[in-house]
């Protein structure tokens, strides 16, 4: 390692290879009674990229299932998706609640 890198800077590609791949962390979101399914799939499309068929797919499983995985990031990404989520919704009044977990 060279001597401006330290521990946990994998600063050429050579280090990068090195070290063990950065953990993934899976943004979920969880049914409500209240929050329209048009906000589901405005917050699937906007904030998690995903296409309208697929932002469709997602919002009627977590509405029939309870809970589903819009997307895996790092730990960094998936807080800020998290975040946007739950600001968005409060601020339009929606209950909707948005989780991370190690997956
Ligand atoms: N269950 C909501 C309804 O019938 C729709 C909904 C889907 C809400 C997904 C939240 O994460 C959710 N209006």
């Amino acid at each position: 390692m060279g001597k401006t890198h330290t521990k946990h800077d994998a600063g050429t590609l050579s280090d990068k290879l090195k070290q063990p791949p950065p953990r993934k962390y899976g943004v979920f979101l969880l049914n409500d009674d209240y929050t329209t399914m048009e906000f589901v799939v405005e917050v699937l499309t906007e904030i998690f990229m995903l296409p309208q068929e697929q932002a469709v797919a997602v919002m009627l499983l977590v509405h029939h299932e309870g809970k589903g995985l819009c997307g895996a990031y790092t730990r960094d990404i998936a807080q800020t998706k998290q975040q946007q989520v739950l600001r968005r919704a409060e601020s339009e009044g929606h209950p909707l609640q948005c989780t991370v977990e190690e997956v």
